[in-house]
């Protein structure tokens, strides 16, 4: 049988440090899996679910967006693909009797960690104006007072529609229609803290924001340069791909300020030699970065690129890319090497070595995370990897390209869906041919101008389509009483949060099925289909009991929430769409590119490809109709004496808000989360012992400063000048206005921070 929920908040930070680890993976990753997964679900259970993940039959891993390989092992699931399924097919529940015995301000003062072990949330639940405590609601109720707030709105613009990317693409396709057929397009998602600076570089460079490879094309590679990401913990099995990749005879460049133990030696779980064995050793040359130096880096290989005789490939600069002369011109001559190297933190002799692989590669393609796309300068710094690829032709051939590596399961899809608040011009006109009606043209809210909006009094109704809004968003306590002023704030959620316990005037918490359950509507058992991170769509099915039988799926409570709202005016046959998903796809069909005769292909167990034209035909639909290079000034982050430069990231231990247990197991680290990671001579620099506690404050431009009290400071092998500490801890310390320039994506991963001894 499952353990019982803790009763008292367990969050008593005790940090226990042993250093970083060599490699990952390996026995322990299954034996710490399966020891969570029992935790949450029992033996039985245990078993049954996990073998389902990613099978041709089953669901799709609510964890990453990493695809599935065509041969698929019985147990196609690693270490945290496992825990994500646990945390969702856990057997503790949320009743309604817990939230009579725990006040909302009573949640408020709980750790995220201590909520989300609370269970799965079991019915819908109304916090009233002036209560202290949510109450059941019925769910027709619900959606009354949903349509009230709605319907009294002086503007549909004093709406937002949140999205986190757990959403199918049925889901997230009426989802967007709901919203736009009311009259907005606020529709800001997760994206816009994650891949939207890729989007926007990508979109400018080679005409289409998602990844130009496959995973056969990783496998056949000659060079994978990994910047910016830690597959071992956020998409582990990656690390399977690279294997092959390196098997196959590739090398592998890591550009990282930490030595992540996945990106070193992968014991794979699935072959005798990764159980027993030493495993495979992954990264040839480790090139330890300063934060925010790869502009810098990739500025420097492209100067070096231009300059070595024979390097370029110079038929596809002159058939198929435009601005070379001016890229060239830039980026050519002078050379700034004391900069580079300062921005950088690598010596000339790293990056000579790094050309020279580049040079002896055919086929390269750069995979790149959170590293790259969280700051200020993010947009350039994946221009100039676009400029790169393009300067050898490494895009739209087998073996190589761009590879953004996505974070939520169908956070991709959603977009392709039309979550989007800048929604393209031709996406609005599919939309009113197929539906009727006139959507909004105008541009709606991102992220951070949702929380502006909230925080001015300009946006009063705030709903969330799963995701943990407050928790994820920069600037914790100017976006938390941003949210309080709301009228109405209402989450769609599988598990309880910090987002539910700050709150508008009123709030409603409406549970819904999780990936892993069966879907059964009137006219039968559904399924529904995602996008990974390749382009590749496939059906996912749940086959668990759901978790409470008060639960409706999330295309349910759209299509309801739409009836009730828009009324007889409204020209979209929600009834139906609720009956039969197939007849949503029949719509999407019509209206997004690629997925003519939906229905059709999505029945086939691999599911298929959706068209990437410079992957396909190496055309690509830019302004200028060829791939763009860009000559942009080189930007780094300026960090004054005596400060660092944090990066907030994830432990091994959790899913983003979610947080599964206290260890961060590659990096030495127990029992405990408040830690910031400082190289030894900068902490000796600035006197603090490895153990010793310190504040975390940060230092805006405007003069204000932010505080993050009580972090152990950990002596630890990062580059020079720059510190790690964990999100959300530390999203308190990231002003919302410091935002990556075009993508106004939050810039989590450069704050100038100085470290204040609590003396503890
Ligand atoms: N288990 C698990 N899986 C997940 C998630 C999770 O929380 N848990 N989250 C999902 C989501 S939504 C996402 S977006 C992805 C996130 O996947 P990642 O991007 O891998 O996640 P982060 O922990 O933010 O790690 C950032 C990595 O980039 C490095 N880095 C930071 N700054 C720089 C820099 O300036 N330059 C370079 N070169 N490197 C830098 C960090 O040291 C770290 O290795 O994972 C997805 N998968
Ligand atoms: N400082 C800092 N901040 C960051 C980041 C960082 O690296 N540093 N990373 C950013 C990134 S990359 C991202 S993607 C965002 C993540 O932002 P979000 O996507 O908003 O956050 P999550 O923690 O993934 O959301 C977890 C919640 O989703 C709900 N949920 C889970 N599954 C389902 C489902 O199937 N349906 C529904 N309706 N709900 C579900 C559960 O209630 C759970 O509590 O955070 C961003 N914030
Ligand atoms: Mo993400």
């Amino acid at each position: 049988m499952a353990g019982k929920a803790p009763e008292s908040d367990p969050v008593q930070d005790a940090p226990e440090v042993s250093g970083p680890k060599h490699s990952a993976v390996g026995l322990p990753a299954i034996t710490h899996a399966l020891r969570i997964s029992r935790q949450q679900m029992g033996v039985k259970r245990t078993a049954l679910t996990l073998l389902r993940v990613n099978q041709k039959e089953g669901f799709d891993c609510p964890g990453c967006a990493w695809p599935d390989p065509d041969h698929r092992h019985a147990a196609e699931f690693c270490e945290n693909g496992a825990k994500a399924v646990a945390e969702e097919a856990t057997l503790r529940r949320v009743t309604p009797d817990f939230f009579a015995a725990h006040s909302v301000a009573d949640l408020a003062g709980r750790s995220g960690y201590w909520l989300g072990q609370q269970g799965r949330l079991t019915q819908p639940m109304y916090l009233a104006e002036g209560a202290t405590h949510y109450a059941p609601v019925p769910w027709e109720r619900a959606f009354d007072i949903i349509a009230e707030e709605l319907t009294g709105l002086s503007s549909p613009d004093e709406a937002v529609f949140y999205t986190s990317g757990r959403t199918s693409n049925e889901a997230a396709f009426l989802y967007q229609l709901f919203a736009r057929e009311y009259g907005t397009n606020n529709l800001p998602d997760c994206s816009n803290m994650c891949h939207e600076s890729s989007g926007s570089a990508l979109t400018e460079t080679i005409g289409i924001g998602k990844g130009s490879v496959s995973l056969e094309d990783l496998h056949k590679a000659d060079l994978i340069i990994v910047a910016g990401q830690n597959p071992g913990t956020n998409h582990p099995r990656q690390l399977s791909a690279l294997e092959k990749a390196k098997a196959n005879g590739a090398k592998i460049i890591s550009v990282n300020p930490l030595p992540e133990a996945g990106l070193e030696r992968f014991k794979n779980p699935q072959t005798p030699r990764g159980l027993a064995g030493g495993g495979t050793s992954l990264t040839d040359l480790f090139l330890q970065i300063r934060l925010g130096g790869d502009q810098a880096l990739f500025r420097a290989l492209n100067h070096l690129l231009l300059q070595t005789e024979g390097a370029l490939d110079e038929d596809f600069i002159r058939e198929h890319t435009h601005g070379f002369e001016e890229f060239a011109a830039a980026a050519g001559d002078g050379l700034d090497w004391d900069e580079t190297l300062r921005a950088t933190g690598l010596t000339r002799a790293e990056i000579d070595e790094a050309l020279r692989m580049v040079l002896a590669s055919k086929r390269t393609i750069v995979c790149w995370a959170m590293g790259l796309t969280q700051h200020k300068h993010s947009v350039p710094t994946i221009r100039e990897v676009v400029n790169f690829l393009l300067l050898r032709g490494n895009i739209g051939r087998p073996g190589a390209g761009v590879c953004p590596v996505r974070g939520h399961s169908n956070v991709q899809g959603d977009r392709t869906m039309g979550i989007f608040e800048r929604p393209a011009p031709a996406f609005l006109d599919a939309l009113e041919k197929e539906f009727g009606f006139a959507p909004p043209r105008e541009h709606g809210y991102d992220v951070v101008r949702a929380i502006r909006a909230l925080r001015d009094g300009q946006a009063k109704v705030f709903f969330a389509m799963g995701g943990n809004f407050v928790s994820a968003t920069p600037d914790t306590e100017v976006t938390e009483a941003a949210v309080r002023r709301a009228n109405l704030t209402v989450h769609v959620s599988t598990k309880l949060n910090r987002s539910h316990a700050v709150t508008g005037a009123r709030a409603l918490i409406l549970p819904t099925l999780g990936r892993t359950e069966k879907d059964l509507q009137s006219s039968g058992e559904q399924f529904v289909t995602v996008e990974d991170s390749m382009g590749m769509v496939h059906a996912s099915r749940g086959r668990l009991e759901p978790a409470s039988p008060h639960l409706l799926s999330e295309p349910a409570i759209v299509c309801r929430l739409a009836r009730r709202v828009l009324g007889k005016d409204s020209r979209i046959p929600w009834e139906e769409f609720e009956k039969d998903y197939a007849t949503i796809r029949d719509r999407i069909a019509r209206v997004v590119p690629g997925f003519e005769d939906f229905n059709a292909r999505v029945a086939s167990p691999d599911g298929f490809a959706l068209p990437h034209a410079p992957r396909d035909d190496r055309s690509f639909p830019t302004a200028t109709g060829k791939a763009n290079f860009t000559a942009a000034p080189v930007e780094f982050p300026a960090v004054p004496e005596g400060r660092l430069l944090l990066q907030t990231l994830r432990s091994h231990d959790q899913y983003n808000t979610t947080i599964y247990g206290l260890d961060d197991r590659y990096r030495g680290i127990k029992n405990g989360r408040r830690v910031v990671l400082v190289h030894p001579e900068d902490a000796r620099a600035l006197g603090l012992a490895d153990g010793a506690y310190t504040d975390l404050v940060s230092e805006w431009t405007d003069g204000s400063e932010r505080r993050a009290p009580g972090f152990r400071v950990v002596h630890y092998p990062t580059a020079r000048g720059c510190a790690a500490a964990y999100y959300p801890e530390t999203n308190v310390l990231i002003p919302l206005d410091h935002t990556a320039d075009t993508s106004n994506t939050p810039a989590s991963k450069s704050v100038v921070i100085r470290l204040e001894p609590t003396g503890l």
